[in-house]
């Protein structure tokens, strides 16, 4: 409904930023709050700069001003104008307080953006959802990041209808009114930029826990949900309270409010939001118990619990400049979060999941049409720039940046960072420079990292001298060119490494040249900060194995003439869990590139056999077990490709599980399935966790060269699950195979979790994964389901984002049908969520490599879509930039 903006193409550009002419030093809100209609008055206590002469303008999307007045006095109509999402106030100067009352409509906004409904409207409840440019449609304001103001709300309401009336801040007194109603004020003590507000309203219960910071401030933690939801939220509650005592430990950061709110939603655009004092969240990231939520998930719910609470600091106390800066935030915060799961779980396991995901989300992002350095230069639609390159390449940068100084220099950098911007607005400038001072270091040649677009290549080649007993090792880099931004410069490239000899003992390092050298030590970071530059390692006995970019030191893609036999060694002996397992994934892809190609495949073998010997190891941690058993996936496969065609790499890979699975053997998978399954139980420890996680890699092994046998197996585990984890992981076995016990697997999961939204966004998403040529007629008869809505966004995303992202054998029918039926749903969806619309939308990202029949029927498609005259200004971006 609102974001609707034809005529506008115009980008708002980082290099035009000015200071605010006009701020708000206090703003005092009052809501009449109704399902329908909601008043909204507003106070603002208004600043100007002397230096600037604009008149007051502030910014209003979809708002009814019903009243105004300036100082106390009412305006005429000739004081002020609203067009085009301006208003502009004449006669306002230093001091004045600008007076409006406005109407909007929470029911009728579908975007969920601004104030809007979540559930039925007998049953629902009010919330709002602010960030990035949400307030400007609640009420009238300079709705930017810079501008920082002190919130004093008010809410009123019928008391039977909304009995719970939550706004951020602390508790400033409550009551009742005529009539049925009744009032709550909120009073926040820390300025805060507009996208941090939020209300909630309606029929919710707690659960409640005291938590006492480090210095002995006393605060409660209140947990919000429908009463049927109520109870599956003690695990989030552990969480809160995990990571807050982990930020008073790692960072010394303490919660600074009386309360802290936190409430689930079923109806949002995004996972979950940090609003001041009030967190609000999808109910998918705060929602957990075993019958229902997958091990993955509870992993999830403590994640993104943990990334909401340290935006507390890395975000609010501290905040944007302007939403250019977005990486400010949200790469740092992403990166506490990653810390914070490392800690609680295991650190290498969190690291391969991490840089998998970067892999597959922000690698093909940062290789396509929408690429965007994560510092963008410029945007149409802030809310198309919530990427995976500002969030996780952001947060690789930071790790780069904290390698670099260290974890005590990190922390005394972050402390400065803290202390010196504390409620402020603050630029990546003034993160690298606090940084880089409280070290002594200067950070800023990593500015260049936030301003480049695209994913560098390191090359690596290395070279024994016998004679001399020296191993020169040369490092060059190249950036291939993005849309916008033909030339790249070269980046400063930390690379850790170690040297394995040939029986896979580290070797103590001699760096030519380096002073500080005398220890030996077996693993240390080298710096490539130009195109090309070579190292010197002497006393080296004979030619070693490198081991490179351990830990995934920086993202970028390795390129290295490993021989099959090197990267079988490391994937047996490295020490470090990352690279061990990224050995087996370049092995992996190797194998693949050969099978594609129909060479000798010595990489297949040696891959193969490494494997099974570390399958017949019980020395291994189960869970890394699992991860080494599987294949880098389709995404990452097809990006090693110039031409892709998906089915041909979703046969490939299928082709690399069953090399693997018939090099380990039919007898040894199954006594090893049994021995798991003998352990089945629905604990969440790690250990626990490590069974089901390598249980079900097994089962899929079986899959892959017995679909009968794997079939009859996963009958049973479904029948028998006490988890969720197992129960899914069995019914993906069944459908991925269109087993015939399929059916009633899915009629039974039905009947069982009907009454439970996110098991049931399961039951839509797991359908997805049906073989290629099936699952579009059944996506289409699910989207006809009296279950699936195109209001609810975590369902749309179940069912068309599951789909389109994680069956691309699915989406991508040789036919074009796939692209022409997300085409036609994405006009629809736009016209009820233009947000979710345009994240859909990327699905097509990657289509100019498509083969050429592919990529004429996906050029019609998205050439249909920019035709249309009335796309949202979120889809439009997309579809404008994917021509690119
Ligand atoms: N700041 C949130 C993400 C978020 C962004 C936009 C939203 O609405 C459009 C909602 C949430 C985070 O990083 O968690
Ligand atoms: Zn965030």
């Amino acid at each position: 409904m609102s974001n609707r903006n034809d005529t506008s193409s115009s980008l708002i550009r980082l290099s035009d930023y000015r200071a605010p002419a006009w701020r708000v030093a206090k703003i005092e809100l009052a809501f009449d709050l109704g399902i329908d209609s909601t008043e909204v008055t507003s106070r603002l206590h208004l600043q100007r700069d002397p230096a600037q002469q604009e008149p007051l303008r502030l910014d209003g999307e979809g708002l009814a001003l019903l009243s105004i007045a300036l100082d106390g006095q009412p305006l005429s109509d000739q004081a002020w104008r609203y067009a085009d999402n301006v208003l502009e106030v004449d006669g306002a100067r230093d001091g004045s307080v600008l007076e409006t009352r406005v109407r909007v409509q929470p029911a009728a906004n579908t975007a969920l953006e601004g104030l809007y409904l979540s559930g039925s409207r007998e049953a629902g409840f009010l919330l709002t959802q602010c960030e990035a440019e949400g307030f400007r449609h609640i009420t009238f304001f300079p709705d930017r990041p810079d501008v920082l103001a002190s919130y004093t709300v008010t809410l009123r309401a019928d008391r039977e209808r909304f009995p719970v009336l939550l706004a951020g801040g602390n508790p400033d007194g409550s009551g009742e009114l005529e009539g049925g109603r009744h009032w709550a004020r909120f009073v926040d003590p820390h300025p805060r930029p507009s996208y941090l507000f939020a209300l909630v309203a309606g029929r919710l219960q707690k659960i409640e826990r005291d938590y006492t910071t480090g210095s002995g401030r006393a605060v409660t933690l209140v947990i919000w949900a429908e009463p049927d939801a109520i109870g599956q939220c003690g695990y989030a509650m552990d969480a809160l309270e995990r990571s807050m005592r982990w930020d008073e430990d790692t960072y010394g950061r303490e919660y600074d409010l009386d309360v802290f709110h936190v409430v689930a939603t079923h109806d949002f655009n995004m996972g979950a939001m940090e609003n001041k004092g009030l967190n609000i969240f999808n109910a998918k990231y705060l929602l957990a118990d075993p019958d229902s939520s997958t091990d993955d998930e509870y992993r999830a719910v403590e994640a993104v619990v943990a990334h909401e609470y340290f935006h507390n600091w890395s975000g609010n106390r501290v905040t944007c400049r302007d939403w250019f800066q977005l990486s400010l935030k949200e790469g740092l915060t992403v990166f506490r979060e990653q810390q914070f799961s490392a800690d609680m779980n295991s650190a290498p396991l969190k690291r391969i999941e991490d840089v998998a995901l970067l892999r597959r989300a922000q690698f093909p992002e940062d290789a396509g049409p929408l690429a965007h350095p994560v510092r963008p230069a410029q945007y149409a639609e802030i809310n198309n720039f919530y990427t995976a390159t500002v969030y996780e390449k952001g947060s690789e940068l930071v790790r780069m940046v904290a390698g670099r100084l260290g974890r005590d220099g990190f922390r005394r950098g972050m402390d400065l960072y803290f202390s010196r911007n504390d409620g402020h607005a603050a630029t990546l400038e003034d993160f690298l420079g606090a940084l880089g001072e409280a070290n002594g270091i200067d950070l800023m040649p990593y500015l260049a990292w936030y301003a480049q677009a695209g994913t560098p290549r390191l090359t690596a080649r290395g070279h024994y001298n016998a004679a001399q007993r020296a191993y020169t090792l040369t490092l060059s880099q190249h950036t291939p060119p993005t849309p916008n931004q033909a030339s790249k410069q070269a980046l400063p490239i930390p690379v850790k490494l170690a040297l394995f000899d040939r029986e896979g003992q580290l070797l103590p390092l001699h760096l030519a040249g380096d002073d500080a050298d005398a220890s030996g030590a077996t693993e240390r970071v080298v710096v490539l900060d130009r195109a090309e530059q070579s190292f010197v390692f002497q006393q080296v006995p004979s030619a070693p194995v490198p081991s490179l970019l351990r830990g995934f030191s920086a993202p970028v893609i390795l390129e290295c003439d490993y021989s099959p036999d090197e990267l079988a060694l490391l994937l047996r002996h490295d020490v470090d869990g990352f690279n061990r397992w990224e050995a087996g994934q370049q092995l992996a892809a190797r194998a693949f590139d050969n099978l594609r190609d129909g060479d000798a495949n010595l990489a297949l073998d040696a891959w193969c056999e490494a494997l099974a010997a570390l399958f017949g190891d019980t020395g291994i941690d189960d869970a890394l077990l699992a991860d080494l058993l599987t294949p880098p996936g389709e995404i990452e496969l097809a990006e090693r490709e110039r031409v892709v065609d998906p089915s041909h790499v979703h046969a490939l890979r299928l082709k690399l599980q069953e090399h693997l699975a018939l090099r380990i053997g039919r007898e040894p998978l199954q006594q090893r399935y049994d021995a798991l399954a003998a352990r089945t139980n629905r604990k969440l420890d790690a250990t626990s966790q490590a069974h089901r996680r390598l249980k079900r890699r097994v089962l899929d092994l079986i899959a892959s060269i017995d679909p009968w046998g794997a079939h009859t197996l996963a009958t049973l585990q479904y029948d028998n699950a006490p988890s969720m984890t197992d129960r899914l992981a069995a019914l993906s076995v069944l459908v991925r195979g269109n087993a015939p016990q399929a059916h009633a697997a899915l009629a039974h999961f039905r009947e069982r979790y009907a009454d439970n939204p996110l098991a049931m966004d399961k039951w839509f998403s797991v359908q997805t994964q049906l073989p290629g040529d099936m699952v579009l007629e059944r996506v289409q008869s699910l989207a006809q389901d009296a279950a699936f809505t195109l209001k609810n966004p975590n369902r749309v995303n179940a069912l068309y984002g599951a789909w389109a992202r994680n069956n691309p054998d699915g989406f991508h029918r040789a036919d074009g049908s796939g692209y022409r039926l997300l085409g036609v749903l994405l006009q629809q969806l736009d016209a009820i969520n233009p947000q979710v619309a345009a994240r859909l939308a990327t699905a097509f990202n990657g289509w100019q490599r498509l083969e050429p029949a592919r990529h004429a029927a996906a050029q019609a498609v998205i050439d249909t879509l920019a035709a249309q005259p009335h796309l949202s200004r979120n889809l439009g971006e997309i579809v404008r930039s994917m021509r690119h």
